[in-house]
């Protein structure tokens, strides 16, 4: 038996407790305090005042919560296996704490352990990376830590991919629309090879066309924010460096319980009514 949303929920939670992190409830969907959005797109959103260097009122600068969201700009992708009007994101955060290493290390371990995180295979972990452009390096450190981790649990094959701001920047970048200001950064990508098919050799090309083709689908987003940015431009870098992590619930519940698609697991499907929907 796969395991169910729920002790999925639990698990995430459970695993960043031991872990020094304080539990938070998740924030309204509407924002209290955000004029810039009219619901909460990410679980990063209630937090911006955190990230930018207030003290959080729990005393705590190690966060864990499962965020509701709804992504207005994934509109036109609504209705294919993976995107979902509304949808629950869960995140640990770092304010001021830890940063790549311990942040990288500790999603490959929820994912992969069998004992204490999902049991995912690492054999169809692949990652992505940020390349580097005028703004900021590429992003080497964080490819050596992925290298490493791979090394050391005998993970083979060719599996991180650099790609662009488009990618891998927090917020994505959409040329002339962009007038975000807070916190922002370069982040790492993880995705799950949804066919248990795909070669771990393939050309960035190849592994694109996967991507496009819903044969891996994001599963986390580590952020690490260092930058901050006002009206769409850096200006200046963060005084305490950040993590933000994003790991869509739903999708991460198809991927542990091998369903194609969001709608086929126990979150909108009764789990003693096969494959028949709610409604
Ligand atoms: N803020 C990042 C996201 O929503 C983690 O993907």
């Amino acid at each position: 038996m796969p395991m169910t949303s729920t002790e999925i929920r639990n698990k995430f939670i459970a695993f960043f407790k031991n872990r020094d992190h304080t539990v938070l409830a998740s924030a309204p969907l509407v924002p209290e305090n955000d004029p810039t959005v009219l619901f909460n797109t990410a679980g990063m959103q209630p937090l911006v005042p955190y990230l930018m260097g207030r003290e959080h009122p729990s005393g705590s600068r190690r966060l864990v919560d499962i965020q509701k969201c709804v992504r207005t700009g994934d509109i036109d992708d609504i209705g294919d296996n993976t995107h979902a009007t509304f949808f629950e994101m869960m995140g640990n955060w770092s304010l001021g704490d830890y940063f790549k290493f311990e942040a990288i290390n500790w999603s490959y371990e929820f994912l992969t352990s069998k004992e204490e995180g999902l049991g995912l295979d690492p054999q169809r972990l692949y990652i992505t990376v940020f390349e580097g452009d005028e703004n900021a390096p590429k992003d080497e450190e964080t490819a050596s830590i992925w290298r490493e981790i791979f090394e050391k649990n005998k993970v083979t094959g060719e599996r991180i991919y650099f790609l662009g701001k488009d990618a891998n920047w927090w917020p994505a970048v959409k040329k002339d629309t962009d007038a975000w200001s807070g916190p922002t950064g370069p982040c790492t990508e993880m995705f799950y090879d949804l066919t248990g098919e795909l070669n771990s050799g393939m050309t960035k090309e190849e592994y694109l066309k996967a991507d496009e083709q819903q044969k891996v689908v994001e599963i986390w987003n580590n952020v690490f924010m260092e930058y901050v940015k006002e009206n769409g431009k850096i200006i200046s870098k963060l005084e305490k460096k950040n993590v933000d992590t994003g790991s869509g619930f739903e999708r991460m519940v198809a991927v542990v319980q091998g369903k194609e698609s969001i709608f086929d697991t126990d979150v909108f499907c009764r789990i003693d009514a096969g494959d028949k929907r709610k409604i």
